[in-house]
Protein backbone atom coordinates (compact mmCIF):
# COMPACT_ATOMS: atom_id res chain seq x y z
CA UNK A 1 0.00 0.00 0.00
CA UNK A 2 1.15 3.61 -0.80
CA UNK A 3 1.11 6.75 1.06
CA UNK A 4 0.58 8.58 -2.35
CA UNK A 5 -2.62 9.47 -3.90
CA UNK A 6 -3.06 6.94 -6.78
CA UNK A 7 -3.17 7.75 -9.99
CA UNK A 8 -6.26 6.23 -11.20
CA UNK A 9 -9.51 4.08 -9.12
CA UNK A 10 -11.47 1.02 -10.41
CA UNK A 11 -14.13 -0.07 -8.91
CA UNK A 12 -15.25 -3.63 -9.41
CA UNK A 13 -13.08 -6.80 -8.02
CA UNK A 14 -14.87 -9.53 -10.08
CA UNK A 15 -12.91 -11.47 -12.75
CA UNK A 16 -12.37 -8.58 -15.00
CA UNK A 17 -11.63 -5.84 -12.41
CA UNK A 18 -9.55 -7.40 -10.65
CA UNK A 19 -7.05 -8.62 -13.28
CA UNK A 20 -6.90 -5.41 -14.93
CA UNK A 21 -6.69 -3.85 -11.59
CA UNK A 22 -3.21 -6.03 -11.19
CA UNK A 23 -1.97 -5.20 -15.32
CA UNK A 24 -2.35 -1.39 -14.12
CA UNK A 25 -0.68 -1.55 -11.03
CA UNK A 26 2.29 -3.96 -12.64
CA UNK A 27 3.12 -1.06 -15.40
CA UNK A 28 3.55 0.75 -12.54
CA UNK A 29 0.41 3.24 -11.90
CA UNK A 30 -0.71 3.30 -8.52
CA UNK A 31 -4.15 2.57 -8.14
CA UNK A 32 -7.22 2.63 -5.70
CA UNK A 33 -9.69 0.05 -5.68
CA UNK A 34 -13.29 -0.78 -4.31
CA UNK A 35 -15.91 -3.17 -4.63
CA UNK A 36 -19.03 -3.22 -3.30
CA UNK A 37 -18.79 -6.82 -1.41
CA UNK A 38 -16.18 -4.83 0.77
CA UNK A 39 -14.10 -8.16 1.86
CA UNK A 40 -13.34 -8.54 -1.65
CA UNK A 41 -11.38 -5.47 -1.65
CA UNK A 42 -8.89 -7.31 1.22
CA UNK A 43 -8.98 -10.46 -0.45
CA UNK A 44 -7.72 -8.78 -3.63
CA UNK A 45 -5.24 -7.50 -1.62
CA UNK A 46 -3.70 -10.07 -0.16
CA UNK A 47 -3.99 -12.11 -3.19
CA UNK A 48 -1.69 -9.15 -5.17
CA UNK A 49 1.59 -10.65 -4.19
CA UNK A 50 4.45 -7.82 -4.81
CA UNK A 51 1.90 -5.53 -6.56
CA UNK A 52 -0.10 -4.89 -3.04
CA UNK A 53 2.59 -1.75 -3.00
CA UNK A 54 0.66 -0.06 -6.16
CA UNK A 55 -2.58 -0.87 -4.51
CA UNK A 56 -4.92 1.40 -2.32
CA UNK A 57 -7.83 -0.74 -0.64
CA UNK A 58 -10.92 1.36 -0.11
CA UNK A 59 -13.98 0.47 1.38
CA UNK A 60 -16.38 3.14 0.58
CA UNK A 61 -17.07 5.53 -3.08
CA UNK A 62 -16.15 7.81 -0.79
CA UNK A 63 -12.52 6.50 0.39
CA UNK A 64 -12.11 5.67 -3.49
CA UNK A 65 -12.85 9.05 -4.79
CA UNK A 66 -10.22 10.53 -1.79
CA UNK A 67 -7.52 8.27 -2.51
CA UNK A 68 -7.19 9.13 -6.47
CA UNK A 69 -4.97 12.26 -7.89
CA UNK A 70 -7.52 14.86 -9.34
CA UNK A 71 -8.71 15.23 -11.78
CA UNK A 72 -9.97 11.82 -11.05
CA UNK A 73 -9.70 8.71 -13.34
CA UNK A 74 -12.04 5.52 -12.18
CA UNK A 75 -12.56 2.73 -14.36
CA UNK A 76 -16.21 1.06 -13.54
CA UNK A 77 -15.99 -2.53 -14.32
CA UNK A 78 -19.41 -3.84 -12.67
CA UNK A 79 -22.07 -6.04 -14.70
CA UNK A 80 -23.80 -4.60 -17.07
CA UNK A 81 -26.73 -2.54 -16.76
CA UNK A 82 -28.64 -1.42 -13.51
CA UNK A 83 -24.94 -1.87 -11.65
CA UNK A 84 -23.29 0.12 -13.63
CA UNK A 85 -26.47 3.09 -12.91
CA UNK A 86 -25.89 2.23 -9.04
CA UNK A 87 -22.31 2.58 -8.94
CA UNK A 88 -22.00 6.03 -10.80
CA UNK A 89 -24.99 7.27 -8.29
CA UNK A 90 -22.55 6.29 -5.45
CA UNK A 91 -19.60 7.91 -6.70
CA UNK A 92 -21.16 11.19 -7.84
CA UNK A 93 -22.00 13.08 -4.33
CA UNK A 94 -17.76 12.57 -4.41
CA UNK A 95 -16.78 13.53 -7.45
CA UNK A 96 -15.86 17.25 -8.14
CA UNK A 97 -15.59 18.72 -11.87
CA UNK A 98 -13.02 17.59 -14.17
CA UNK A 99 -13.24 13.92 -13.05
CA UNK A 100 -13.72 10.89 -15.06
CA UNK A 101 -15.90 7.86 -14.78
CA UNK A 102 -14.38 4.98 -17.58
CA UNK A 103 -16.74 2.29 -17.81
CA UNK A 104 -14.81 -0.65 -19.01
CA UNK A 105 -17.42 -3.57 -18.82
CA UNK A 106 -19.93 -4.13 -21.40
CA UNK A 107 -22.47 -1.91 -21.66
CA UNK A 108 -25.36 -1.05 -24.34
CA UNK A 109 -23.89 1.83 -26.02
CA UNK A 110 -27.54 3.63 -25.60
CA UNK A 111 -26.86 3.52 -21.99
CA UNK A 112 -23.40 4.99 -22.59
CA UNK A 113 -24.63 7.53 -24.51
CA UNK A 114 -27.48 8.26 -22.36
CA UNK A 115 -24.82 8.24 -19.37
CA UNK A 116 -22.18 10.97 -21.32
CA UNK A 117 -24.75 13.53 -21.63
CA UNK A 118 -26.01 13.22 -18.60
CA UNK A 119 -22.75 13.41 -16.74
CA UNK A 120 -21.20 16.17 -19.02
CA UNK A 121 -24.45 18.50 -17.84
CA UNK A 122 -22.14 18.28 -14.52
CA UNK A 123 -19.05 18.81 -15.40
CA UNK A 124 -17.92 15.15 -15.82
CA UNK A 125 -16.60 13.26 -18.23
CA UNK A 126 -17.76 9.72 -19.15
CA UNK A 127 -15.69 7.37 -21.24
CA UNK A 128 -17.17 3.79 -22.97
CA UNK A 129 -14.39 1.39 -22.70
CA UNK A 130 -15.09 -1.94 -24.72
CA UNK A 131 -12.29 -4.54 -23.32
CA UNK A 132 -12.10 -7.88 -25.08
CA UNK A 133 -9.90 -10.49 -24.11
CA UNK A 134 -11.40 -12.08 -21.20
CA UNK A 135 -9.40 -12.75 -17.73
CA UNK A 136 -6.32 -13.43 -19.64
CA UNK A 137 -6.37 -10.54 -21.71
CA UNK A 138 -7.17 -8.25 -18.61
CA UNK A 139 -4.02 -9.15 -16.90
CA UNK A 140 -2.17 -9.72 -19.31
CA UNK A 141 -3.02 -7.26 -22.17
CA UNK A 142 -6.52 -6.60 -23.45
CA UNK A 143 -7.83 -5.25 -27.06
CA UNK A 144 -9.36 -1.46 -26.15
CA UNK A 145 -11.48 0.13 -27.94
CA UNK A 146 -12.72 3.87 -26.52
CA UNK A 147 -15.59 6.00 -27.03
CA UNK A 148 -15.90 9.34 -24.79
CA UNK A 149 -14.18 13.07 -25.65
CA UNK A 150 -10.94 12.64 -27.42
CA UNK A 151 -9.36 14.93 -25.00
CA UNK A 152 -10.11 12.82 -21.80
CA UNK A 153 -9.05 9.90 -23.66
CA UNK A 154 -5.46 11.94 -23.67
CA UNK A 155 -5.64 12.35 -19.98
CA UNK A 156 -5.20 8.74 -19.56
CA UNK A 157 -4.16 7.42 -22.76
CA UNK A 158 -0.20 6.43 -21.10
CA UNK A 159 -2.47 4.05 -18.61
CA UNK A 160 -4.49 2.72 -20.99
CA UNK A 161 -1.34 2.32 -23.98
CA UNK A 162 0.79 0.91 -21.30
CA UNK A 163 -1.85 -2.22 -20.09
CA UNK A 164 -2.82 -2.88 -23.45
CA UNK A 165 -1.89 -6.03 -26.21
CA UNK A 166 0.56 -5.29 -28.42
CA UNK A 167 0.70 -5.91 -32.13
CA UNK A 168 4.25 -6.05 -33.10
CA UNK A 169 5.30 -3.70 -30.39
CA UNK A 170 2.04 -1.32 -31.03
CA UNK A 171 -0.83 -1.14 -28.32
CA UNK A 172 -3.94 -2.68 -29.26
CA UNK A 173 -6.02 0.52 -28.15
CA UNK A 174 -7.33 3.58 -29.82
CA UNK A 175 -9.99 6.51 -28.93
CA UNK A 176 -12.37 5.79 -32.11
CA UNK A 177 -15.14 8.27 -31.24
CA UNK A 178 -17.37 10.21 -29.35
CA UNK A 179 -19.67 9.24 -26.63
CA UNK A 180 -20.53 5.51 -27.16
CA UNK A 181 -18.28 4.62 -30.32
CA UNK A 182 -16.20 2.85 -27.98
CA UNK A 183 -19.01 0.40 -27.06
CA UNK A 184 -20.79 0.26 -30.38
CA UNK A 185 -17.30 -1.36 -31.77
CA UNK A 186 -16.76 -3.75 -28.66
CA UNK A 187 -20.52 -5.17 -28.75
CA UNK A 188 -20.04 -6.18 -32.59
CA UNK A 189 -16.55 -7.47 -31.71
CA UNK A 190 -18.68 -9.87 -29.39
CA UNK A 191 -21.30 -10.30 -32.40
CA UNK A 192 -18.56 -11.11 -34.88
CA UNK A 193 -17.56 -13.48 -32.20
CA UNK A 194 -20.59 -15.06 -31.53
CA UNK A 195 -20.42 -15.93 -35.55
CA UNK A 196 -17.42 -17.75 -35.57
CA UNK A 197 -18.02 -19.44 -32.47
CA UNK A 198 -20.45 -20.66 -34.21
CA UNK A 199 -19.36 -21.31 -37.57
CA UNK A 200 -16.87 -23.27 -35.90
CA UNK A 201 -19.44 -25.23 -33.75
CA UNK A 202 -20.98 -26.18 -36.99
CA UNK A 203 -17.97 -27.56 -38.22
CA UNK A 204 -17.06 -29.54 -35.31
CA UNK A 205 -20.86 -31.04 -35.93
CA UNK A 206 -20.04 -31.99 -39.22
CA UNK A 207 -16.83 -33.45 -38.42
CA UNK A 208 -17.27 -35.47 -35.36
CA UNK A 209 -18.96 -38.12 -36.95
CA UNK A 210 -17.34 -41.47 -35.64
CA UNK A 211 -14.07 -39.35 -34.85
CA UNK A 212 -12.54 -38.71 -31.38
CA UNK A 213 -12.47 -35.29 -29.84
CA UNK A 214 -8.55 -36.20 -29.45
CA UNK A 215 -8.33 -36.54 -33.33
CA UNK A 216 -10.73 -33.27 -33.99
CA UNK A 217 -8.61 -31.36 -31.74
CA UNK A 218 -5.23 -32.28 -34.30
CA UNK A 219 -7.33 -31.02 -37.27
CA UNK A 220 -8.03 -27.98 -35.55
CA UNK A 221 -4.52 -27.49 -34.50
CA UNK A 222 -3.43 -28.19 -38.06
CA UNK A 223 -5.49 -25.28 -39.59
CA UNK A 224 -4.73 -22.81 -37.17
CA UNK A 225 -0.92 -23.21 -38.78
CA UNK A 226 -3.48 -22.29 -41.82
CA UNK A 227 -5.41 -19.17 -43.19
CA UNK A 228 -7.80 -20.03 -40.48
CA UNK A 229 -5.30 -19.04 -37.57
CA UNK A 230 -6.75 -17.35 -35.07
CA UNK A 231 -7.16 -17.30 -31.20
CA UNK A 232 -10.63 -19.35 -31.45
CA UNK A 233 -9.14 -22.08 -33.82
CA UNK A 234 -6.79 -22.32 -31.40
CA UNK A 235 -8.52 -22.50 -28.01
CA UNK A 236 -10.72 -25.48 -30.22
CA UNK A 237 -7.47 -27.21 -30.73
CA UNK A 238 -7.09 -27.30 -26.47
CA UNK A 239 -10.56 -27.77 -25.61
CA UNK A 240 -11.16 -30.78 -27.69
CA UNK A 241 -8.37 -32.50 -26.47
CA UNK A 242 -8.97 -32.16 -22.94
CA UNK A 243 -9.41 -35.02 -20.62
CA UNK A 244 -12.30 -34.89 -17.72
CA UNK A 245 -10.88 -35.69 -14.33
CA UNK A 246 -13.72 -37.00 -12.98
CA UNK A 247 -15.14 -39.74 -15.83
CA UNK A 248 -11.99 -39.91 -17.93
CA UNK A 249 -13.84 -39.04 -21.05
CA UNK A 250 -13.15 -36.20 -23.11
CA UNK A 251 -14.06 -33.14 -21.76
CA UNK A 252 -16.70 -32.60 -24.88
CA UNK A 253 -18.68 -35.76 -23.90
CA UNK A 254 -19.19 -34.32 -20.55
CA UNK A 255 -20.57 -30.56 -21.60
CA UNK A 256 -24.50 -29.89 -21.85
CA UNK A 257 -25.07 -28.45 -25.23
CA UNK A 258 -26.79 -25.25 -24.08
CA UNK A 259 -25.01 -21.97 -24.83
CA UNK A 260 -25.04 -19.08 -22.44
CA UNK A 261 -24.80 -15.56 -23.66
CA UNK A 262 -24.80 -12.33 -21.58
CA UNK A 263 -26.42 -9.71 -24.42
CA UNK A 264 -23.66 -8.42 -26.83
CA UNK A 265 -24.88 -11.10 -29.49
CA UNK A 266 -28.40 -9.72 -28.87
CA UNK A 267 -27.76 -5.79 -29.48
CA UNK A 268 -25.64 -6.37 -32.42
CA UNK A 269 -28.91 -7.68 -34.03
CA UNK A 270 -31.02 -4.79 -32.62
CA UNK A 271 -28.63 -2.24 -33.58
CA UNK A 272 -28.41 -3.61 -36.97
CA UNK A 273 -31.77 -4.24 -37.36
CA UNK A 274 -32.80 -0.51 -36.45
CA UNK A 275 -29.51 0.72 -38.82
CA UNK A 276 -31.31 -1.29 -41.51
CA UNK A 277 -28.42 -3.61 -41.85
CA UNK A 278 -28.87 -7.97 -42.07
CA UNK A 279 -25.47 -9.12 -40.45
CA UNK A 280 -26.83 -13.21 -41.19
CA UNK A 281 -24.01 -14.78 -39.54
CA UNK A 282 -24.56 -12.89 -36.49
CA UNK A 283 -27.73 -13.18 -36.46
CA UNK A 284 -27.78 -16.90 -37.23
CA UNK A 285 -25.68 -17.26 -34.82
CA UNK A 286 -27.57 -15.91 -31.52
CA UNK A 287 -30.77 -17.92 -32.79
CA UNK A 288 -28.50 -20.77 -32.09
CA UNK A 289 -27.30 -20.21 -28.70
CA UNK A 290 -31.14 -19.56 -28.27
CA UNK A 291 -32.15 -23.18 -29.81
CA UNK A 292 -29.34 -24.46 -27.87
CA UNK A 293 -30.73 -23.40 -24.82
CA UNK A 294 -34.08 -25.14 -25.78
CA UNK A 295 -32.96 -28.60 -24.55
CA UNK A 296 -36.34 -30.33 -23.96
CA UNK A 297 -37.64 -29.18 -26.60
CA UNK A 298 -34.76 -30.66 -29.26
CA UNK A 299 -35.48 -33.94 -27.15
CA UNK A 300 -39.04 -34.07 -27.85
CA UNK A 301 -37.66 -33.14 -31.56
CA UNK A 302 -36.20 -35.84 -31.89
CA UNK A 303 -38.26 -38.86 -30.67
CA UNK A 304 -41.14 -37.11 -33.20
CA UNK A 305 -38.25 -36.44 -36.31
CA UNK A 306 -35.63 -38.68 -35.39
CA UNK A 307 -31.65 -37.17 -35.24
CA UNK A 308 -29.72 -37.03 -38.28
CA UNK A 309 -27.65 -40.46 -38.41
CA UNK A 310 -23.82 -38.50 -38.93
CA UNK A 311 -21.87 -40.10 -42.47
CA UNK A 312 -18.85 -39.73 -43.62
CA UNK A 313 -18.79 -36.02 -43.52
CA UNK A 314 -17.20 -33.36 -46.19
CA UNK A 315 -13.73 -33.46 -47.11
CA UNK A 316 -11.68 -31.82 -44.16
CA UNK A 317 -10.17 -29.30 -46.99
CA UNK A 318 -14.07 -29.04 -47.55
CA UNK A 319 -14.14 -27.73 -44.51
CA UNK A 320 -11.36 -25.63 -43.79
CA UNK A 321 -11.92 -23.79 -47.18
CA UNK A 322 -15.98 -23.27 -46.16
CA UNK A 323 -14.71 -21.76 -42.64
CA UNK A 324 -12.63 -19.84 -44.08
CA UNK A 325 -15.43 -18.56 -46.63
CA UNK A 326 -17.90 -18.08 -44.00
CA UNK A 327 -15.73 -16.17 -41.40
CA UNK A 328 -14.57 -13.59 -44.32
CA UNK A 329 -18.48 -12.50 -45.19
CA UNK A 330 -18.95 -12.69 -40.97
CA UNK A 331 -16.23 -9.98 -40.52
CA UNK A 332 -17.69 -8.59 -43.51
CA UNK A 333 -20.74 -8.00 -42.54
CA UNK A 334 -19.14 -6.57 -38.70
CA UNK A 335 -17.38 -3.76 -40.54
CA UNK A 336 -20.83 -3.17 -43.09
CA UNK A 337 -22.73 -2.80 -39.63
CA UNK A 338 -19.50 -0.44 -37.93
CA UNK A 339 -19.98 1.63 -40.98
CA UNK A 340 -23.30 2.45 -41.26
CA UNK A 341 -23.44 3.28 -37.10
CA UNK A 342 -20.55 5.69 -38.00
CA UNK A 343 -23.00 7.24 -40.09
CA UNK A 344 -25.40 7.19 -38.79
CA UNK A 345 -24.26 8.39 -35.06
CA UNK A 346 -21.70 10.93 -36.68
CA UNK A 347 -18.45 8.99 -35.43
CA UNK A 348 -15.81 8.71 -38.22
CA UNK A 349 -14.83 5.54 -37.64
CA UNK A 350 -11.63 4.50 -38.64
CA UNK A 351 -12.90 0.91 -40.23
CA UNK A 352 -9.23 -0.13 -40.99
CA UNK A 353 -8.09 1.21 -37.17
CA UNK A 354 -10.57 -1.22 -35.81
CA UNK A 355 -8.97 -3.99 -37.29
CA UNK A 356 -5.32 -3.15 -36.52
CA UNK A 357 -6.66 -2.65 -32.88
CA UNK A 358 -8.37 -6.40 -33.11
CA UNK A 359 -5.44 -8.13 -34.26
CA UNK A 360 -3.91 -9.14 -30.63
CA UNK A 361 -5.54 -9.11 -27.28
CA UNK A 362 -9.02 -9.32 -28.23
CA UNK A 363 -10.96 -12.92 -28.73
CA UNK A 364 -11.33 -12.47 -32.69
CA UNK A 365 -7.82 -12.09 -32.94
CA UNK A 366 -6.63 -13.56 -36.33
CA UNK A 367 -4.39 -13.39 -39.26
CA UNK A 368 -7.27 -12.39 -41.40
CA UNK A 369 -7.01 -9.08 -39.52
CA UNK A 370 -3.96 -7.89 -40.85
CA UNK A 371 -5.54 -8.63 -44.04
CA UNK A 372 -8.79 -7.08 -43.28
CA UNK A 373 -6.91 -3.78 -42.20
CA UNK A 374 -4.86 -3.08 -45.22
CA UNK A 375 -8.27 -3.87 -47.33
CA UNK A 376 -9.86 -1.10 -45.24
CA UNK A 377 -7.38 1.29 -46.00
CA UNK A 378 -7.52 0.52 -49.98
CA UNK A 379 -10.75 -0.31 -52.14
CA UNK A 380 -13.71 -2.18 -50.75
CA UNK A 381 -16.14 -1.41 -53.65
CA UNK A 382 -19.70 -0.15 -51.59
CA UNK A 383 -17.85 -0.65 -48.37
CA UNK A 384 -18.08 -4.04 -48.53
CA UNK A 385 -15.00 -6.17 -47.36
CA UNK A 386 -15.55 -9.35 -49.60
CA UNK A 387 -15.47 -6.43 -52.56
CA UNK A 388 -11.87 -6.05 -51.49
CA UNK A 389 -9.83 -7.01 -54.28
CA UNK A 390 -8.24 -9.39 -52.11
CA UNK A 391 -11.35 -10.91 -50.40
CA UNK A 392 -13.34 -11.40 -53.93
CA UNK A 393 -10.23 -13.63 -54.81
CA UNK A 394 -10.21 -15.63 -51.29
CA UNK A 395 -14.17 -15.57 -51.68
CA UNK A 396 -13.94 -16.92 -55.36
CA UNK A 397 -11.63 -19.74 -54.48
CA UNK A 398 -13.55 -20.59 -51.25
CA UNK A 399 -17.03 -20.24 -51.59
CA UNK A 400 -17.01 -23.68 -53.98
CA UNK A 401 -16.53 -25.27 -50.49
CA UNK A 402 -18.62 -23.52 -48.34
CA UNK A 403 -21.15 -24.58 -50.71
CA UNK A 404 -20.60 -28.19 -51.16
CA UNK A 405 -20.31 -28.16 -47.47
CA UNK A 406 -23.36 -26.86 -46.76
CA UNK A 407 -25.39 -28.96 -49.39
CA UNK A 408 -23.79 -31.85 -48.06
CA UNK A 409 -25.18 -30.69 -44.02
CA UNK A 410 -28.61 -29.97 -45.75
CA UNK A 411 -28.87 -33.27 -47.20
CA UNK A 412 -27.58 -35.14 -43.91
CA UNK A 413 -30.20 -32.97 -41.75
CA UNK A 414 -27.04 -31.49 -39.91
CA UNK A 415 -27.88 -28.01 -38.63
CA UNK A 416 -25.72 -25.14 -40.34
CA UNK A 417 -27.67 -21.85 -39.56
CA UNK A 418 -24.44 -19.84 -39.59
CA UNK A 419 -22.83 -21.18 -42.89
CA UNK A 420 -25.97 -21.23 -44.50
CA UNK A 421 -26.17 -17.64 -43.70
CA UNK A 422 -23.29 -17.27 -44.64
CA UNK A 423 -23.62 -18.30 -48.16
CA UNK A 424 -27.36 -17.13 -48.65
CA UNK A 425 -25.69 -13.45 -48.00
CA UNK A 426 -22.79 -14.75 -50.79
CA UNK A 427 -25.18 -15.77 -53.30
CA UNK A 428 -27.33 -12.81 -53.12
CA UNK A 429 -24.99 -10.08 -53.04
CA UNK A 430 -23.63 -11.44 -56.41
CA UNK A 431 -27.17 -11.64 -58.02
CA UNK A 432 -28.11 -7.83 -60.13
CA UNK A 433 -31.83 -9.09 -60.33
CA UNK A 434 -33.62 -10.49 -57.42
CA UNK A 435 -36.94 -11.37 -56.26
CA UNK A 436 -38.20 -8.74 -54.87
CA UNK A 437 -39.48 -7.62 -57.91
CA UNK A 438 -42.37 -9.79 -57.09
CA UNK A 439 -42.17 -8.70 -53.30
CA UNK A 440 -43.25 -4.95 -54.69
CA UNK A 441 -46.25 -6.34 -56.93
CA UNK A 442 -47.68 -8.29 -53.78
CA UNK A 443 -47.16 -5.08 -51.66
CA UNK A 444 -49.03 -2.99 -54.56
CA UNK A 445 -51.51 -5.60 -55.09
CA UNK A 446 -52.73 -6.16 -51.28
CA UNK A 447 -51.61 -2.31 -50.14
CA UNK A 448 -51.60 0.15 -52.85
CA UNK A 449 -47.13 0.50 -51.63
CA UNK A 450 -46.52 1.43 -55.02
CA UNK A 451 -43.07 0.54 -56.99
CA UNK A 452 -40.40 1.63 -58.99
CA UNK A 453 -39.85 0.30 -62.69
CA UNK A 454 -36.81 -0.05 -64.78
CA UNK A 455 -37.57 1.28 -67.75
CA UNK A 456 -39.13 5.16 -65.91
CA UNK A 457 -38.15 7.11 -63.04
CA UNK A 458 -39.79 7.40 -60.30
CA UNK A 459 -41.31 5.30 -57.40
CA UNK A 460 -44.42 5.57 -57.28
CA UNK A 461 -46.31 3.60 -59.94
CA UNK A 462 -49.16 1.02 -59.26
CA UNK A 463 -49.85 -2.22 -61.32
CA UNK A 464 -53.08 -2.96 -63.28
CA UNK A 465 -53.84 -6.20 -61.41
CA UNK A 466 -56.86 -8.64 -61.77
CA UNK A 467 -59.12 -8.25 -59.10
P1 LIG B 1 -19.58 -9.49 -13.53
O1 LIG B 1 -20.19 -9.03 -14.79
O2 LIG B 1 -19.96 -10.80 -12.99
O3 LIG B 1 -19.90 -8.37 -12.39
C1 LIG B 1 -19.51 -8.55 -11.06
C2 LIG B 1 -19.11 -7.23 -10.44
O4 LIG B 1 -20.22 -6.32 -10.48
C3 LIG B 1 -18.75 -7.40 -8.97
O5 LIG B 1 -17.70 -6.54 -8.66
C4 LIG B 1 -20.04 -7.00 -8.27
O6 LIG B 1 -19.87 -6.59 -6.96
C5 LIG B 1 -20.45 -5.86 -9.15
N1 LIG B 1 -21.84 -5.43 -8.92
C6 LIG B 1 -23.01 -6.08 -9.18
BR1 LIG B 1 -23.14 -7.78 -9.83
N2 LIG B 1 -24.08 -5.37 -8.87
C7 LIG B 1 -23.60 -4.21 -8.38
C8 LIG B 1 -24.23 -3.06 -7.88
N3 LIG B 1 -25.56 -2.94 -7.86
N4 LIG B 1 -23.44 -2.05 -7.45
C9 LIG B 1 -22.10 -2.15 -7.49
N5 LIG B 1 -21.43 -3.24 -7.96
C10 LIG B 1 -22.19 -4.25 -8.41
O7 LIG B 1 -17.98 -9.39 -13.57
P2 LIG B 1 -16.95 -9.68 -14.76
O8 LIG B 1 -17.20 -11.00 -15.40
O9 LIG B 1 -15.62 -9.38 -14.18
O10 LIG B 1 -17.30 -8.57 -15.85
C11 LIG B 1 -17.23 -7.17 -15.58
C12 LIG B 1 -17.65 -6.43 -16.84
O11 LIG B 1 -16.75 -6.76 -17.90
C13 LIG B 1 -19.03 -6.80 -17.35
O12 LIG B 1 -19.63 -5.69 -17.96
C14 LIG B 1 -18.74 -7.85 -18.40
O13 LIG B 1 -19.77 -7.96 -19.36
C15 LIG B 1 -17.46 -7.29 -19.00
N6 LIG B 1 -16.59 -8.27 -19.67
C16 LIG B 1 -16.42 -9.51 -19.16
C17 LIG B 1 -15.57 -10.40 -19.79
C18 LIG B 1 -15.32 -11.78 -19.23
O14 LIG B 1 -14.62 -12.56 -19.90
N7 LIG B 1 -15.82 -12.10 -18.03
C19 LIG B 1 -14.89 -10.01 -20.95
C20 LIG B 1 -15.06 -8.72 -21.43
C21 LIG B 1 -15.91 -7.85 -20.78
P3 LIG B 1 -20.11 -7.62 -5.75
O15 LIG B 1 -18.80 -8.34 -5.59
O16 LIG B 1 -20.44 -6.74 -4.61
O17 LIG B 1 -21.24 -8.52 -6.15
Amino acid sequence: MTDEKARIGLVGLAVMGANLALNIAEKGFGIAVYNRTTARVDEFVSDAGPLAGAITPCTSPEDLVAAIQPPRAIILMVKAGAPVDATIEALLPHLSPGDMLIDAGNADFNDTRRREAALREKGLAYVGMGVSGGEEGARHGPSIMVGGPAGNYEAIRDVIEAIAARYRGEPCAAHLGPDGAGHFVKTVHNGIEYADMQLIAEVFGLLRGNQTAVRLSEVFANWNGGPLNSYLIEITAKVLSAIDPRTGQPMMDVIVDAAGQKGTGRWTVIEALKLGQSPSTIEAAVAARSWSAMRETRETGQDLFGAPVPGAGPLEADLESALLAARIIAYGQGFALLSAASEEFDWSLDLARVAEIWRAGCIIRSGLLNDIASALRGTAPHGQLAFAPAFAEWLNQTVPALRRVVAHAVQEGQPVPAMSAALAWFDTMRQARGTANLIQAQRDFFGAHGFARLDVEGDAYHGDWPA
